[in-house]
């Protein structure tokens, strides 16, 4: 018998047994990394070689949104594929209830016998789950954990659970990228399907670049975007200039020393490219990449001068918008540099995480497999999606609705120097955000059908709202007069 002949058979059998295997996942999110700062989304000012390879071996997402832009209540809907104003988890209105982080996808899979890990910045507590029964991280929830409090620390010795790292890699960006390897290694010796999530702290504030890369932006300049700058802000609303953002296009330099902050700012991002390479050779090291899906985000967007604005918070796009990046190994449709413009948005994370792990999709999540758009890059699996901020300043607290091509904000908020405002803008033909439809006539049926759609998301809102935020009910209503409106001015804390 030839040797072929018996190969056939043992290369099938070998075959099923991957195909039945519970593929390992990594999810890697940056923390406030603008889509325009990766080369494969259009910025050849920048280097990202990993992250484009990663793009172009798996599928890039060019229409992902944040459906809340700020680093709690984002963090909170990824891990459990709901809108905020069902993960009742922000700031200003609480850390998560153990009854909702029960439900989360680390949670669940670790139930489905996946080894569980987390690193980096977890950006919430849990009531009850941490020492003494006292609020913390749900630290005992994972096999292997490298989170750490609050904002963590760009210092590695400064990060209790990392602090092993510290003396190889003493900025906490590469750490995390020793982090993965070392769970990689101890899945492989564990002989268990992984599920490894690392919340990067970069590129967030207090802008910290690792100085083993000061040489890559070196002296670079950068060509500000088409909408950049004060000059782009004229027809929006009054109330989205209440808030920081206005004021951190000059507080963080963005005004007049442009150049200096990207630099910094890209090469925050840059380590990052780095430690996702890191894990990328562990994988094939250990010889399980050919079963690890990879998703790589970011927590929110950045709008780094657009329009006048610094920080994020804001519905539009620099600031919703995130880069994502899925590489299913697995799937036919990895390896041809594919991209989709399908709706998705960081609900989907927590569902497409369990259908990954053979999982049913629990009914409490908004979310939808992103799988469906791996495998035809031109399904739609959300008609609209909503997109709130109810961090900072009364007037900047909002929701907007978003579809494939229109974006529309009602700012509900009105007093004595402004009037509630609305929004409008054509996606497809004005990504830039530079033509407020509000008020064109010819925009009119836009302008009804992005109503409605508003007013259902609010219905949504207002039936499914976790305590305290069934409040925002009356206040977004479009039919009440802000005066009738019961409004309490907060600034929101420092974070
Ligand atoms: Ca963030």
């Amino acid at each position: 018998m030839k040797l072929t002949h018996l190969l056939i058979p043992l290369l099938t059998l070998v075959g099923i047994a991957t195909a039945n295997e519970k593929p390992n996942i990594i999810y890697l999110m940056a923390d406030d990394q603008n889509f325009s700062s990766i080369g494969i989304y259009g910025n050849d000012e920048v280097q990202t070689p990993n992250m484009d390879k990663l793009g172009k071996d798996g599928m890039i997402f060019d229409k992902h949104y944040n459906t809340t832009a700020i680093c709690m209540a984002s963090r909170a809907t990824a891990f459990t594929g709901m809108y905020e104003y069902k993960t009742g988890t922000n700031f200003e209105h609480g850390h998560m209830k153990p009854e909702i982080w029960a439900k989360s996808y680390p949670v669940l899979l670790r139930e489905a016998g996946y080894l569980t890990a987390f690193a980096g910045k977890f950006g919430m507590d849990v009531y009850g789950l941490g020492p003494n029964g006292k609020q913390g991280m749900p630290e005992s929830d994972f096999d292997i954990w490298g989170g750490s409090k609050g904002q963590t620390q760009y210092k590695t010795a400064r990060n209790p659970s990392m602090a092993k790292y510290a003396k190889k890699y003493p900025h906490s960006t590469l750490s995390y990228g020793a982090f993965g390897q070392d769970v990689i290694r101890q899945a492989k010796e564990a002989n268990k399907p992984f599920c490894l999530s690392i919340s990067f702290k970069a590129p967030h504030k207090p802008a910290t670049p690792d100085p083993q890369f000061d040489h890559i932006y070196k002296g670079k300049t950068f060509t500000r975007p088409a909408n950049y700058g004060r000059e782009h802000a004229d027809h929006l609303s009054p109330q989205s200039k209440t808030g920081r953002q206005w004021e951190r296009f000059e507080q963080w330099g963005y005004d007049d020393d442009y150049d200096k902050v990207m630099a910094t700012y890209y090469q925050q991002i840059y380590a990052i490219d780095v430690a996702l390479g890191m894990i990328r050779d562990e994988l094939e090291k250990q010889g399980v990449a050919d079963n690890t899906v990879i998703i790589y985000t970011s927590d929110n967007g950045f709008l780094c001068g657009a329009h006048g604005y610094g920080s994020k918070v804001l519905p539009l796009e620099e600031s919703a918008r995130a880069p994502l990046m899925i590489y299913d190994p697995r799937s036919p449709n990895s390896g041809k540099g594919l991209r989709t413009s399908s709706l998705t948005g960081n609900i989907d994370f927590a569902p497409t995480i369990l259908t990954l792990a053979g999982l049913e999709i629990p009914e409490n999540m908004d979310g939808k497999s992103l799988l469906a758009v791996l495998q035809d890059p031109k399904a739609e699996i959300h008609k609209e999606l909503a997109f709130m901020n109810l961090y900072g300043t009364t007037p900047t607290k909002h929701l907007t609705v978003i579809t494939k091509d229109l974006k529309y904000s009602y700012w509900w908020y009105g007093d004595k120097t402004m009037e509630p405002t609305e929004d409008l803008f054509h996606l497809g033909k004005d990504s830039l955000e530079l033509t407020n439809l509000a008020k064109n006539p010819e925009a009119a049926p836009m302008l009804e059908e992005m109503r409605k759609k508003y007013d259902n998301a609010l219905k949504h809102w207002v039936a499914n709202a976790e305590e305290p935020y069934e409040k925002y009910g009356p206040l977004f209503d479009r039919s009440i007069p802000w005066q009738e409106k019961e409004i309490k001015q907060t600034k929101g804390k420092k974070k």
